[in-house]
């Protein structure tokens, strides 16, 4: 009797084991889900953003508020005269592979003045027609990127103060696979960050800072070395878009690592980069702060005081207490196209936290009428996703920028602009005139979504050249004939109403 009533007990303590695990591993497994992740779309009123319009007009200046204020500080207002000396030009560089350019970018301001050399090196086929452009600042000079001779040698210091000439001429030529990129039709662009903002802590007394920032006194809220970095880049772009070799519509901005964040925050704040990629970016860059996961926020603002602003380190090990978070950084890239990179040997740079921050940003691409990653599902090593407006791959191997990155970059480029063209179908820009509503429910493959009501403010964004053959539909036709008649008023050429969703739904079926 007594040891039937031990048996009893002892399944009931069992069962009751066996409950108490179920709910730890239930409430592991949760854990992710109850990050409490600022909502994109909430405006700091608490009003929700439903419409592009709300989004671009009101959200998306909130936001970027939020993170120069609270992450990377702000961009001084006083601007620099900015003026470009191409002293480099050859057409039958790398053994007649490559045009080559070598562009000084001279800033002037507060009576002193700022040299940073751009290195630059197209294919061939730009002298016919201009070519996208991969932009990219590098670690130790240019030089280091390629082992060709005429590149000149920053004397800019470097990050140890060890003179960059020291660094042999081609030393980190496997993270920047020039013939490979240009044998695919995309040049390449690069500068020494430190021609920039040297990396090392200062004070703030060297590169861009003497000349925009205030003699006295250093604001809360002031830029550090990220912001003056990201500053950079955008005069780079300002110089690519006056290059006739360059396609200025497609110049796709790039970084690694520390850069990966400084190309996250250019591209958030300078619209002109229609695609941007961050390759192992980790802490501050693409991963969520709030997972604590590798590296930390007192972990960075530690060892790197002179990254970001000084309100940042009011968060350090307290990252539950920040307005914001990374997701929000890569939603500010929409509409454009962003691309996140993590390594299967990077945790550091907290790989699941980098692929969530995608997933959360996809609620304001859906809120454009576009596709974001399409998946919450963490895909394998090796295996990219790249059919929506936000890609991501995580690479076997450790943290680096290798040509495996370069491809899928290259290969998210191609695929992007084919879609948001329509061009692979040979029938121009296909746009869906319908809701949003009625757009999630089901659609053309290949088309993009702007309501009827929009289609006048939104199209410069999807087609630039109004020769260019667009192809408009909604449920019968009656709308996409409005936006038609609106086109046509703007001096769109080639403006075809399509008709109805379901009939041409049935013709591609049939095709
Ligand atoms: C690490 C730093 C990372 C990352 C990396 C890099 O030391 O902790 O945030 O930026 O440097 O830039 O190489």
């Amino acid at each position: 009797m007594a040891a039937a009533q031990a048996r009893k007990w002892e399944k009931r303590n069992m069962t009751r084991t066996i409950i108490l695990l179920l709910i730890a591993i239930s409430t592991m497994a949760h854990a992710e889900d109850r990050l409490d992740l600022p909502d994109p779309l909430t405006n700091n009123n608490g009003k929700t953003v439903d419409s592009s319009k709300a989004w671009e007009q009101v959200r998306r200046p909130e936001i970027l508020e939020l993170f120069r204020t609270h992450v990377y500080g702000r961009t001084p207002a006083t601007q620099a005269k900015l003026s470009f000396e191409v002293f480099d030009e050859n057409p039958t560089a790398l053994g007649g592979k490559a045009l080559r350019k070598q562009v000084a970018l001279v800033a002037t301001a507060a009576q002193k003045s700022l040299r940073m050399e751009m290195l630059i090196y197209l294919p061939v086929s730009a002298k016919q027609k201009p070519v996208p452009v991969l932009l990219l600042l590098n670690f130790s000079g240019n030089h280091t990127i390629n082992p060709d001779p005429a590149i000149a040698i920053s004397e800019s210091p470097s990050r140890t103060k060890k003179p960059l000439r020291d660094t042999p001429r081609g030393a980190n030529e496997s993270r920047y696979p020039v013939e490979k990129i240009l044998s695919r039709g995309y040049g390449i662009a690069t500068l020494y960050y430190g021609d920039i903002d040297p990396d090392f802590h200062d004070g703030f007394k060297n590169g861009i800072h003497p000349l925009l920032d205030p003699v006295e006194g250093r604001a809360a809220d002031a830029w550090g070395s990220v912001g003056a970095w990201a500053w950079g880049l955008s005069r780079c772009m300002d110089y690519l878009e006056t290059d006739k070799n360059v396609d200025r519509g497609k110049v796709v901005l790039l970084g690694h690592s520390r850069l990966g964040k400084t190309s996250l925050w250019a591209g958030a704040q300078d619209e002109r980069f229609r695609i941007v990629i961050s390759n192992n970016s980790g802490c501050t860059g693409a991963a969520l702060a709030k997972r604590k996961q590798g590296e930390t926020l007192a972990a960075i603002n530690n060892r790197f005081p002179h990254w970001f602003c000084g309100n940042y380190k009011r968060y350090n090990g307290k990252e539950e207490t920040l307005p914001l978070d990374q997701h929000m950084l890569i939603a500010l890239m929409a509409p454009r196209a962003t691309y996140v990179a993590s390594a299967t040997k990077d945790g550091w740079a907290d790989p699941k936290g980098e692929f969530l921050a995608c997933v959360h940003a996809e609620p304001v691409y859906k809120l454009f009428g576009l596709s974001g990653l399409n998946t919450a599902v963490m895909p394998q090593p090796d295996q990219p996703i790249n059919d929506g407006h936000i890609g991501y791959h995580i690479r076997s191997g450790r943290h680096d920028m290798t040509e495996y990155d370069w491809q899928r970059y290259m290969d998210f480029a191609d695929g992007h602009w084919k879609r948001s063209t329509g061009k692979d179908e040979g029938k121009g820009t296909l746009i869906d005139v319908r809701t949003q509503t009625e757009y999630r429910k089901g659609h053309l493959k290949n088309s993009i979504n702007i309501p009827h009501v929009e289609i006048g403010a939104r199209i410069k964004d999807h087609v630039k050249d109004k020769k260019e053959d667009i192809v408009l539909y909604c449920r019968s036709g009656m709308r996409a004939g409005v936006a038609r008649k609106v086109l046509e008023d703007m001096g769109y050429e080639n403006v075809v109403n399509g008709g109805s969703y379901h009939l041409l739904k049935e013709k591609a079926a049939g095709d």
